[in-house]
């Protein structure tokens, strides 16, 4: 018993010693059946003292999944692939609409029908991290959720 107890403790320990990740609203934008591709969004927070470079990802819906971000070229605003996701440590960063996403592509036949993805990130210490979002219409697709956020903090 005293045995079981202190390894339970050990292995806390362990865990929280740790730099770990906490997903928070996450979801995946409903789209018509014949597109190729969607996007998720999320709030990540690092609750460790070191910051974490996600440097992969999968979903259970689509063939490739990738870190993408907005950026400016030629006036056109065009999504970019970026090699990892950085979250500072003891800091959050938000995954939104016309910011950076989760780019989901190549998706598979009825992929909507699942109700819910599951994302499987890793990191570059190979540590990965298992994320469940619903999958969810988005009636303003073209606002940034940035703005409707800010109404609160008044
Ligand atoms: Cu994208």
């Amino acid at each position: 018993m005293h045995k079981f107890l202190s390894l339970v403790a050990g292995l806390v320990f362990s865990h929280a010693a740790q730099a770990d990740l906490v997903f928070e609203q996450a979801s995946v934008r409903l789209m018509p059946a014949m597109q190729k591709n969607t996007a998720a969004f999320m709030k990540i927070t690092n609750t460790g003292s070191e910051p974490v470079s996600l440097i992969e990802a999968n979903s259970n819906i689509s063939e490739k999944t990738e870190f993408h971000t907005h950026i400016v070229q030629n006036d056109m605003m065009m999504m970019k692939k970026m090699d990892q996701l950085i979250i500072p440590a003891n800091q959050s960063i938000i995954l939104e609409s016309g910011a950076k996403h989760i780019m989901l592509l190549d998706l598979k036949r009825n992929w909507a029908d699942q109700g819910e993805v599951e994302f499987i990130f890793r990191d570059k210490h190979q540590k990965s991290y298992s994320v469940i979002a619903p999958i969810q219409a988005m009636h303003h697709a073209q606002k940034p959720e940035k703005m409707e956020h800010k109404h609160h903090n008044h």
